[in-house]
């Protein structure tokens, strides 16, 4: 794909995700990258593996494809380049700089696929990509989406007509983000109201998942706890939605699919969870609205 100028503005999209490891031989050093340097206990590392293992991601990941099919889609609905870059694995936010400059990009839009801020998650896909352009080329960068109307609209969507009572869910963080006046929990939580009016959802509420052992306290209720208090309130369906992610990756496919699912049923529950945006066709256009409202904004 040719890049599209404008005067003398050439544009394209590095669109960012998380990462996952290609295949479980992989794992180790993708824990590693997370961990940045800091010390991982072998009890970890095995846990981790065998989590990967259970999705049967042996030799490949069906993750990287949804990413690939996503970024696809979107680079036809905007008719700009996109590439893709990852903030734990390859190809790395640096390699997608790295292609978008070769091909004459000079105005970059910077698109988390995370639709809330947070110092620890988006800011260090924000350092990323900045260390990468070094000065290269003008970047507009996008640091959250969280409200954005057609995403809004499509897990109201989902959410619509249902019975259940809607538990929206988003990754934990240590819990001190809060001192630090982070708008991490804020943004989650009106991301939730918002789908929840829009779909006329009455009986909701908030909980976290996928805390990690990293021997600080991090933000709850925690889901497996929270799914406990529901039961003891009477609650006997519930529909978990994940605001806080996009697609069917370890802590969807595990985290809800298997660890709440258990915990349900051990409840006696009956607990399902809606489908992620993934590469919807829905979904990619409220990816390019959130383009243009950026490329907008630069050229305002
Ligand atoms: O499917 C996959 O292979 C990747 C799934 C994946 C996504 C994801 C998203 C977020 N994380 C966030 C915060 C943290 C913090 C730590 C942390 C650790 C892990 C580990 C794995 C992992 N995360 Fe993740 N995260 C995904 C996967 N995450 C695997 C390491 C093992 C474990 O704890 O289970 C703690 C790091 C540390 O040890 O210090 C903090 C946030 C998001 C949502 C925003 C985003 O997508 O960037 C926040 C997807």
């Amino acid at each position: 794909m040719s890049l599209v100028s404008e005067g003398s503005m050439s544009e394209a999209v590095i669109l960012m995700a998380y990462g996952s490891p290609e295949r479980v031989a992989d794992v180790p050093a993708y824990y590693a990258d997370i961990r940045g340097g800091r010390p991982i206990t072998q009890e970890h590392l095995d846990d981790l593996v065998a989590r990967y293992r259970s999705l049967g991601i042996e030799d490949a990941n069906p993750l990287n494809a949804i990413t690939e099919a996503t970024r696809a889609a979107l680079e036809a609905e905007l008719g700009l380049p996109v590439f893709t870059g990852m903030k734990h694995w390859t190809p790395r936010i640096a390699d997608a700089v790295d292609a978008a400059l070769a091909a004459g990009a000079s105005r970059l839009v910077g698109l988390v696929l995370a639709p809330h801020y947070s110092r620890l998650s988006i800011a260090g896909y924000r350092a990323l990509l900045e260390e990468a352009v070094a000065g290269s080329a003008e970047v507009a960068f996008v640091e959250s989406w969280h409200d954005e109307p057609e995403f809004v609209a499509l897990l109201a969507d989902r959410v619509r007509d249902t019975d259940a009572h809607v538990v929206f869910t988003a990754h934990s963080l240590p819990a001190r983000i809060l001192d630090e006046g982070d708008p991490y929990k804020d943004q989650l939580l009106e991301t939730a109201r918002l789908v929840a009016d829009s779909a006329g959802v009455e009986d909701w509420s908030f909980s976290f998942q996928s805390e990690s052992p990293t021997g600080e306290p991090w933000l709850g209720p925690d889901i497996l706890d929270h799914l406990e208090a529901l039961s003891a309130r009477g609650v006997e369906d519930v529909l978990v939605c994940p605001v806080g992610f996009v697609s069917d990756h370890l802590e969807i496919r595990w985290d809800i699919d298997h660890e709440a699912m258990d915990k349900a049923r051990e409840l006696g529950l009956r607990l399902e969870r809606i489908e992620m945006p993934n590469d919807d066709p829905r979904f990619v256009r409220a990816l390019a609205t959130i383009v243009h409202g950026a490329l907008d904004a630069r050229a305002a």
